[in-house]
């Protein structure tokens, strides 16, 4: 029997997870995985932190921390956000584990001893002020594919394609904005011109491949390949494992596809079964999966087969690479930076998982990209969730309880058009299924929730209120089909919404199941002695607008999510943020204590332009004739506050401790003058 081995790309440990990372990748990964067990395939689910590159030490160097504390955190934030949606990976392991240095040294020493990669000193951007290559991210530029900005020194987001390192326009250094110069550097580099003709029969051959993977690789070798550099000069990574080379590590996206294997490696081992992982590489039987956002193409469908062909080790090359496209919110294309983004950790404080999880089932961009809304979330919620399939099994249920004592019979006498609904729910079960298979979860979702949608018809068509009174035989075989549509639901729905089908199957006592098994299934003769939750409550609109207005807002879940590390990096603003606050030297004229309060002082202070009164809090450290005469700076442009009934029309600056038991005011020097800018 075919085993699959399902991969979903190492997130970065860099942030939390946002919902474009569970739409782009992790969420159809997971319902695959899912369906696929309940297939009783045999399936192993792998993913782990991306703990290398340029990523991870741009955000060491934000929080002055080091990149192994980055790693550590955000490994167990993103851990813990994915099993809150019930995303379990068999193992979810990390890079920077010894068992994957070791793993990734000995590819790179087989593709040298293979004779596909040479050594090559090219030009590369320096920045003298930072004294430093600038490998990857550490350099930002004009895209020359595309011309968009922000494209990065290793690849431009905008159209995914990977950019040759000196091609970027206008080339700045990410961490000063100089202009760096170029340097000669030597590097290691894999000559992916000798898998041309390889790799095409190979794409070639996987006639199955989604249409946007495949002809984005296709396109990406037509246009020739060359040697691609994969060590850096970075301290922090894998090593380079070469005399000479100790100050280099390797290229992170060299690395991290071979995670992949090194976290299988890792869950076999602890498993006590240290040889079974070849199995799931090597194996013909068994099929690799890799689930990806599309940024992440040609690093799978190009350089990661090449290393495994380089490797000769017997190695499968991956089976399919299903990736998505992007995820925008609000019409807006998704920025972690702009806080335009909906973080996991910050949904769970308000809704629960399967919401959100049903609603990107609905919406993923699988064929072009789509469009998240807060009100197409209440909608599905209220309209879908709520309205159909929680209606349903919630109103069948009370149904059986308040006119049947919760008794339901099992009934052979079906009439024809009760073995027709039931009949036709058994083949939208079997069209989930294919669907799935086919990563065509959005129809996947339609049939699943029509399936409900149908339940609800049948129910309202019959009438069981009437039946009730007239019919109590006829009333039981209602209820029965009624009851096995239930079943069908809470099994069907495992893939979309596993924590809600579990409850229900928990109130159904269905314990285990395949997605063969469905239709047999029968629903429990008595109901009377456990209760049912309302499955899903309706969300108002003014829950709905407080989600709208947190995006693009000050990063407040950014707080959260950093809190442990280092609470200084929340406050950070742009150059822009700060040019906004008008800092500028006053002169102190005339100063006193203000009435009935010892901290505070009334200042009249002269702007060269004006005067204006302003109120400080500085009684307790300053008399008023210490400050007369005195140059402070103060931002002039604050909105007015009164303070006392006194209207002060500015702030002075002052630095203190902690606890504002040490104030002092930051005086101007004598060379500077009334009304002189500060900044
Ligand atoms: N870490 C890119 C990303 O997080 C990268 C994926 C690696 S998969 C081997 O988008
Ligand atoms: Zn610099």
């Amino acid at each position: 029997m075919t085993r699959y081995l399902v991969t979903a790309a190492l997130p970065y440990a860099n942030g939390p997870i946002h919902i474009g990372h569970l739409a782009g990748c992790y969420l159809p990964a997971d319902i695959f995985v899912r369906f696929m067990r309940l297939k009783k395939y045999d399936v192993c689910f792998i993913c782990g932190s991306d703990e290398h590159g340029v990523p991870i030490t741009i955000k060491a160097e934000e929080l002055k921390k080091t990149p192994q504390e980055v790693v550590d955190h955000y490994h167990k934030v993103m851990k813990d956000s994915f099993e809150s949606f019930g995303i379990v990976f068999d193992n979810f392991s990390g890079t920077s584990r010894k068992i994957h240095h070791k793993n990734a040294q000995q590819f790179f020493l087989k593709l040298y001893k293979n004779g596909y990669l040479s050594k090559r000193k090219e030009k590369q951007y320096y920045c003298e002020t930072c004294k430093r290559f600038l490998p990857d991210r550490y350099v930002e530029g004009i895209c020359p594919h595309c011309g968009a900005e922000g494209a990065r020194g290793d690849q431009c987001d905008a159209c995914g394609k990977p950019i040759d390192d000196l091609s970027l326009i206008e080339p700045k250094c990410k961490i000063c904005h100089s202009t760096p110069i170029v340097k000669e550097t030597e590097h290691f580099y894999l000559d992916l011109d000798k898998f041309q003709d390889r790799l095409k029969d190979y794409i070639d051959s996987r006639t199955w491949w989604k249409d946007n993977v495949k002809e984005f690789s296709l396109g990406w070798i037509k246009e020739g390949l060359k040697p691609r550099a994969i060590t850096r000069d970075l301290d922090w990574g894998v090593k380079v494992p070469i005399d000479g080379f100790e100050q280099k590590v390797l290229y992170v996206w060299f690395d991290a596809p071979i995670g992949y294997i090194s976290s299988t490696m890792e869950y076999f081992k602890e498993k006590g079964k240290e040889e079974e992982w070849e199995r799931w590489w090597k194996d013909p039987d068994t099929k690799i999966v890799h689930f990806l956002g599309k940024d992440n193409i040609v690093f799978h469908s190009v350089i990661w087969p090449s290393i495994l062909m380089g490797v000769d080790e017997g190695y499968n090359l991956p089976y399919d690479i299903p990736a998505d496209e992007y995820l925008n919110i609000e019409g807006k294309k998704l920025s972690t930076s702009k806080n335009w983004a909906i973080w996991l950790d910050d949904y769970l404080k308000k809704f629960q998982p399967d919401i959100l999880r049903y609603v990107l089932s609905s919406i993923l961009p699988e064929n072009k990209d789509t469009d998240f809304s807060w009100t197409e979330f209440q909608n599905r919620n209220n309209g879908e969730l709520a309205d159909i399939y929680g209606n349903f099994i919630n109103r069948t249920v009370q149904f059986i309880l308040k006119y049947n004592e919760g008794k339901i019979k099992i009934k052979n006498d079906l009439k024809k058009d009760d073995q027709e609904f039931l009949q036709n729910i058994y083949d939208k079960v079997e069209k989930i299924g294919n669907y799935i298979q086919e990563y065509q979860i959005r129809k996947a979702t339609y049939e699943f929730m029509d399936i409900a949608r149908e339940s609800n018809k049948y129910f309202a068509s019959k009438e069981p209120w009437v039946l009730a009174k007239k019919d109590k035989n006829y009333l039981d075989t209602v209820l029965y089909v009624c009851m096995k549509a239930v079943v069908v639901l809470s099994c069907v729905g495992d893939p979309f919404i596993p924590f809600t089908s579990k409850k229900v199957r928990d109130f159904l006592k269905l314990n285990s199941f395949t997605w063969d098994d469905i239709k047999f299934l029968q629903p429990p003769e008595d109901i009377s002695d456990k209760k049912l939750d309302i499955l899903f409550t309706k969300i108002d609109d003014k829950t709905i607008e407080e989600e709208k207005n947190k995006l693009g807002n000050l990063p407040k879940t950014l707080i959260g999510s950093n809190k442990n590390l280092d609470e200084k990096k929340a406050e950070s603003v742009t150059i822009n943020d700060f040019k906004k606050i008008q800092l500028v030297v006053a002169r102190v004229i005339q100063a006193e204590k203000v009435e009935k309060s010892d901290k505070l002082l009334k200042l009249k202070i002269d702007l060269k332009d004006e005067q204006r009164e302003i109120v400080a809090g500085v009684a307790l450290f300053y008399k008023p004739e210490d400050l007369v005469g005195k140059k402070i700076i103060v931002v002039k442009n604050l909105e007015p506050a009164t303070i006392r009934g006194i209207k002060s029309y500015g702030m002075l600056l002052a630095a203190s401790d902690k606890d504002k038991k040490r104030v002092r005011i930051l005086f101007a020097d004598d060379q500077t003058e009334e009304g002189d800018t500060v900044g």
